[in-house]
């Protein structure tokens, strides 16, 4: 596939052609081969590569010492020579060996695309939360590439994978580098034991805690943004978001919630970038509820969401209450909105329609209430109330005949409900679930 021509005139600094190996069971999965390959061109456009070209090669098995055939390295070859390119990304996890096998034969740049994503992130952290957790994620990912290697990483340069905060530090030896990994987790540690205390805080103060998570690009900023009057940076772009960011949202009902942003995932995520962001994602696990943004308009849809689940897994947050947001269903015809479906609850909507957002905001409200109850109070009971209508929402309201008695439906905030609402509960005439 050819992407640009070579009368490019100014000529940007890395110039890249990327490389797939479509091996195993993806060769009979053409579509899903072809779609990494272009989430990895704009992977490697959001970490400031010019991409030149894209090559794959189809083979049963990889090349342990090259990962594609020797033929396929010739082909490459030629490929880099003809475009004056001095990278090439591959879109598979290299071994330590097939890097140096590859950079003797092409002599230019070898990087996968966990280097890539480690680029990116080295490039957008800003918190000292990120960048800690970056530098960790790039220092544990060299590690078992150093063997062998002999002195030190010169070989590598600057520019691309070796950007951000781990760069000076990749000129050291094994040693030191282990010695580093002790010391970020040690600083990590720290800064993870403030941001319990504070998230204790907020669990205490009974504040219910949603959070945004997603394949990257689904629209989750844009409806923090859109629901909350936030400012977080919204691009159409991967990896748009790094540090988690929580704002209150007020619902209908008048009750306050946290909703928090959160970095989005991507396939074959770089499993120390995982680690190295659990503390980061840990937003998620103490979140009351969960909503899973997806961009409706994605032809890999599916596999998206399936990519979502295994992170939440890895996380040991699947079983968690999940509400699935279709998003971006402006950019699709009306019949094919009506094929959106997810066990479990969903909505369809576009963070771009007023009306879509306050529904949202409904089905929120009725999604975090718990249950509903029926209470049957004197009507001289003002003190019950204002308890009444502090623990819950009230949904309908009758009166007796003769006046003396009121009768609520009341939508529960169990949490509230089991702290203030004992001297409700004689009071209860009906419980529904
Ligand atoms: N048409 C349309 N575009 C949307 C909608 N929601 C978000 N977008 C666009 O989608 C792109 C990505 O939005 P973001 O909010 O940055 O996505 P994100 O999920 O936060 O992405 P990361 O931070 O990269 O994980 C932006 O260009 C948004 O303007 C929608 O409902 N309709
Ligand atoms: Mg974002």
């Amino acid at each position: 596939m050819k992407i640009a021509s070579h009368e490019v005139v100014a000529k940007r600094e890395e110039r890249a052609v990327l490389v797939s190996l479509v091996s195993g069971e993806l060769r009979r999965q053409a579509e899903l081969a072809a779609y990494s390959l272009q989430e990895l061109v704009l992977l490697a456009e959001t970490a400031g590569l010019e991409v030149l070209e894209t090559i794959s090669q189809n083979r049963e098995t990889a090349d342990t010492k090259w990962l594609i055939g020797k033929g396929k390295v010739e082909e490459l070859k030629a490929l880099l020579l003809a475009h004056d390119a001095n990278i090439a990304v591959f879109d598979q996890e290299l071994s330590g060996a097939q890097v140096r096998n590859l950079e003797e034969s092409l002599d230019v740049k070898i990087i996968d695309r966990t280097q890539l994503i480690l680029d990116i992130f080295a490039q957008r952290a800003k918190t000292r939360e990120g960048i800690l957790q970056v530098e960790l994620a790039q220092l544990s990912y060299l590690l078992p590439r150093l063997s062998g290697q002999g002195k030190n990483l010169s070989r590598l340069g600057g520019g691309i994978g070796t950007r951000g905060p781990g760069e000076t530090k990749l000129e050291t030896d094994r040693r030191h580098i282990r010695e580093r990994i002790a010391e970020l987790k040690r600083q990590l540690q720290e800064v993870v034991r403030h941001r319990t205390l504070h998230r204790e805080r907020r669990r205490k103060s009974g504040i219910v805690q949603v959070a945004l998570v997603g394949y990257t690009n689904a629209g989750k900023s844009t409806l923090l943004n859109r629901l909350t009057n936030a400012d977080v940076y919204v691009q159409n772009q991967l990896f748009a978001t790094l540090d988690p960011t929580s704002r209150a949202l007020k619902l209908p009902s008048g009750k306050e919630i946290v909703l928090t942003d959160t970095v989005g995932f991507i396939q074959h995520l770089p499993h120390d970038l995982v680690a190295a962001f659990r503390a980061t994602l840990e937003e998620v696990n103490e979140a009351n509820l969960i909503l899973h943004v997806v961009d409706s308009s994605s032809a890999m849809r599916e596999e998206q969401m399936a990519v979502v689940a295994e992170v939440l897994e890895e996380l040991g947050a699947h079983q968690k209450s999940c509400l699935v947001v279709f998003n971006k269903t402006d950019l699709i015809p009306a019949n094919e909105q009506e094929l959106l479906a997810a066990t479990g609850d969903y909505i369809r909507m576009s963070a771009m329609e007023d009306a879509d957002l306050e529904r949202l905001k409904l089905l929120l409200q009725s999604r975090l209430s718990g249950h509903t109850l029926t209470f049957r109070l004197p009507a001289a009971r003002g003190d019950l109330l204002a308890l009444l209508y502090r623990v819950g929402d009230v949904i309908a309201q009758r009166t007796s005949e003769e006046n003396d008695m009121l009768e609520f439906d009341v939508s529960i905030n169990d949490e509230d409900y089991a702290k203030n609402g004992h001297l409700l509960v004689p009071f209860v005439v009906t419980a529904t679930a």
